[in-house]
């Protein structure tokens, strides 16, 4: 990287920067003010834990904002200080007024800054703490491997930052993406921690600064420490200064923050207490004024914009840089310091006192340059020459890469959709496309069990240097070639399945932030989506696009035990927004969803719903796909233009049902055999029998609740795809449904014509056993189906010839 050497900033500047710090402040402030106490209509809900966070990260805020950040470089701020960069965008004239005057409130503001609903350029969401600090980690990761791809080079080299709370270190999954970061030679990344030593519940525990230093250390970062601000520094050159220096490092946390909710006067006795009675520190304490003491004994490193300035201009190089940065949570605020000011809010009179301090008229609470000293057109002329500003839009926009609707895959007699899964990205790997050139997989080290080794095989793994596969070198037999290099189009991840979803949280949002689309698909077991749920849930929530292929999956699991078995993923898949889930039976249904995948991430349309389905698929999405490592008979039938868009509608008839279906059976997933098992034993005795192929839960139950609401809009013809195909079903025809995995999953397809449903899937914890055990055991087997229909069927009890086994 080509840094500029440190500049030295002008007194000037230094001065602006300060107006603005206290601008920042204000304006932040104001807003949560406004929004609990002023603002109409809030029924009651005040809500603090923004004032005290915020004023905490002010100082540095303004530094970064408005010096240090470059347009290339992208920004994770911590949740509670979205009000800082909401004001900083005010200033910069990408927030409207309109929108912080409802900050909070409908359609204002986010609380916490959010890509996907907030309008002024978050470039990071954040929220649910920890999860965009790693963010910016593999953002870093996905940068170098655009550009190790030889794409966006016109573009200059972004630094990716974040904003933490020093309490959002707690979080196991920072110190997750700080080893990954360390394996795979992370760069351009800088973290800032808010070190104000006070948690949402109070003070935390001393001396973690020292932890933090070591650890970063260990893992290559630089570590700049600001402690001390200018001012300080400058009292421990005064004779005494060295034995107040030694007290403030003594000076435990939790006493610090009580000191500085106290001000000047308790300063100052604690200070005469303690070390006045040694020499010449008792004029150094008593040459201030109680204000001139506080002011001093509140000058850390972090609130002292020289320092912050400095740290930041001084960084010349690219390796990750952590700054931990002691500040005062509530700085400049008269809730300053107390340890239950996480929630805490200024009172109207508290503000009032603020108002007057910062020269704020009233009525001009929302003016720009209200209260400050230099002139606005100096002002005006600075913020038009903010560096971070100068660039166009900042969200990027990339070309689409089509996806051929038929995939090419050879569909053996029996095989099972995980093996399938490998067999087509083995294809996709064998053509030069443009398409496969964008495809990124990644795995958190179970690439070769989810069968994406025939890909890597071909495509190679992923690192910014180059790696032999010494196994190969050493001409020792392997199935798979294990080989690094710069071209790579595979990342291998550890064990952690929060990595993996942060990654293809970054991948994902490639097309915005690096101008360049990459097409991820990351696979996993199914059961571990829950280690990793609440990154996965993050990464949807601010729209990064990309395909999981969670395998294997459910009891079907056999042997692999009850640990191994997931249970209520498919309903992840039907609950979780932003991602459509499919779980497809037979290869074929797989080729044609995989194929619709590929173009879905892609799309960023408007949001109007199809007639024909009544999905939004113009706007896009992620996607899962849950498959299984059980082979199963395949079908062998034509792929037609309508059989391929019914699966990716999510469901088709297997078996359409006769005029007076008495029974249908609804299946999905790998128990499409025992499905066709017992409509085979009940087509005996009930012709009419319907069998269901659900490919997509989600997509079928999405698409009827968007057309229950189009019909009470008003749009009276609205239908969608499950209630076309249940049109035709007798009144009285009772449904089962089967798959593995929660029956709630598919229990609402009575809802849609009113039909009973006995729904069969797996409730409790697996087991260990072969496939027919313990399909018997939870009562997905041909025979439980067969019993279920025969519960609720009407009429006769159903017979059937052939004893089951
Ligand atoms: C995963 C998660 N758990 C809990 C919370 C609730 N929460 C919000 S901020 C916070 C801690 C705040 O402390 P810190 O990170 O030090 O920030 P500060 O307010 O001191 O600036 C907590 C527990 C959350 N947002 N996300
Ligand atoms: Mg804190």
């Amino acid at each position: 990287m080509t840094d500029a050497a440190p500049t030295i900033i002008s007194s000037a500047d230094l001065a602006i920067l300060g107006e603005l710090e206290r601008k920042v402040l204000w304006l932040a402030s104001w807003t949560i003010h406004n929004a609990n106490h002023l603002r109409e209509n809030l029924d009651g809900l005040k809500v603090g834990g923004h004032q005290a966070s915020s004023a905490s990260l002010a100082t540095i805020m303004t530094a970064l904002y408005f010096r240090a950040l470059r347009p290339q470089d992208r920004v994770a701020v911590k949740p509670h200080a979205s009000p800082n960069f909401h004001a900083i965008q005010y200033l910069l004239g990408k927030q409207s007024r309109d929108k912080l005057e409802q900050f909070r409130g409908y359609k204002g503001a986010q609380s916490y800054p959010s890509r996907t609903k907030d309008t002024d350029d978050v470039d990071f969401s954040t929220g649910s703490v920890g999860l965009g600090v790693a963010q910016t980690l593999f953002s870093s990761l996905v940068q170098d491997y655009v550009r190790a791809h030889g794409w966006g080079l016109d573009r200059p080299e972004g630094r990716m930052v974040a904003l933490i709370g020093d309490a959002e270190l707690d979080e196991g999954n920072i110190f997750e993406a700080l080893l990954e970061g360390w394996k795979q030679g992370l760069r351009n990344c800088w973290w800032i921690i808010d070190y104000n030593r006070q948690s949402l519940d109070a003070v935390v525990r001393e001396g973690l600064w020292e932890r933090y230093e070591q650890l970063f250390k260990n893992f290559g970062w630089d570590v700049v420490i600001l402690k001390y601000g200018s001012l300080q520094q400058a009292a421990f050159r005064e004779p005494g200064g060295e034995t107040l220096r030694q007290w403030i490092d003594r000076c435990p946390n939790q006493l610090y923050s009580a000191l500085v909710f106290q001000g000047g006067a308790a300063w100052r006795k604690r200070l005469m207490d303690e070390i006045g009675d040694q020499g010449p520190v008792t004029r150094l304490i008593e040459s201030r004024s109680d204000e001139e003491l506080a002011r001093l004994m509140n000058n850390l490193g972090g609130h002292d914009l020289p320092s912050v300035v400095e740290a930041f201009d001084r960084i010349d190089h690219d390796r990750p840089t952590c700054f931990i940065a002691y500040t005062v949570k509530g700085f400049g605020l008269p809730i300053a310091g107390h340890k239950d000011n996480h929630a805490g809010l200024m009172t109207p009179a508290q503000m009032e006192t603020f108002r007057q301090a910062m020269n704020i008229r009233t009525g001009h609470e929302w003016d720009l340059f209200e209260g400050l000293q230099t002139s606005p057109e100096s002002l005006k002329a600075f913020l038009g020459k903010v560096p971070f500003a100068q660039g166009g839009p900042r969200r990027l926009h990339a070309k689409n890469y089509h996806a051929p609707a038929e995939l090419s895959v050879t569909i053996q007699s029996e095989m099972s959709t995980q093996f399938g899964f490998g067999a087509l990205l083995n294809e996709l790997a064998r053509e030069k496309t443009p398409l496969a050139e964008r495809i990124v997989t990644t795995s958190p080290d179970v690439t070769v069990s989810t069968n994406l080794g025939p890909w890597v095989n071909r495509r190679g793994l992923f690192a910014r240097e180059s790696m032999a596969d010494t196994f190969k070198s050493e001409r020792i037999p392997s199935t798979f070639n294990w080989e690094f290099s710069p071209k790579g189009q595979h990342i291998e991840l550890g064990i952690a399945e929060m990595n993996l979803f942060i990654l293809l949280s970054a991948l994902g949002l490639s097309h915005s932030i690096n101008g360049e689309r990459l097409l991820p698909i990351g696979t996993l077991y199914d059961p571990f989506i829950a280690r990793g749920l609440d990154a996965l849930n993050y990464a949807c929530y601010q729209d990064a696009r990309f395909i999981i292929v969670a395998t294997p999956s459910g009891l079907t699991l056999a042997p692999e035990g009850g640990a191994h078995q997931s249970i209520a993923q498919p309903l992840i898949g039907l609950a979780q927004d932003g991602l459509a889930a499919f779980e497809p039976a037979f290869v074929d249904e797989l080729a044609a969803i995989l194929a619709f995948a590929l173009d879905y991430i892609q799309k960023d349309g408007g949001g109007e719903a199809s007639e024909r389905n009544w999905l939004r698929d113009e706007t896009g999405g992620s996607v899962y796909l849950r498959l299984s490592t059980r082979p199963i008979e395949q079908i062998k039938r034509p792929m037609t233009p309508e059989l391929r868009q019914a699966i990716v509608d999510g469901a088709y008839w297997l078996r359409e049902p006769g005029p007076n279906c008495q029974v249908v059976v609804a299946t999905a997933g790998a128990v499409a055999p025992e499905a066709i098992q017992a409509i085979g034993l009940m087509a005996e005795d009930r012709r009419d029998v319907g069998l269901l192929a659900v490919t997509s839960a989600d997509r079928l139950n999405a698409g009827w609740t968007a057309a229950l609401r189009a019909r009470e809009r008003g749009l009276v013809h609205a239908r969608s795809h499950i209630e076309r195909l249940f049109a035709a079903l007798p009144p009285n025809c009772a449904i089962v449904s089967v798959l593995d995995g929660h029956p709630a999953t598919l229990a609402w397809l009575g809802a849609v014509n009113g039909h009973r449903v006995r729904p069969l899937g797996v409730e409790h914890f697996g087991q260990t056993g072969s496939i027919p055990d313990l399909y018997r055991h939870y009562g997905i087997d041909a025979n439980a189906i067969v019993a279920a229909a025969e519960a609720i069927a009407p009429g006769r009890p159903i017979r059937h010839l052939r004893a089951l086994g």
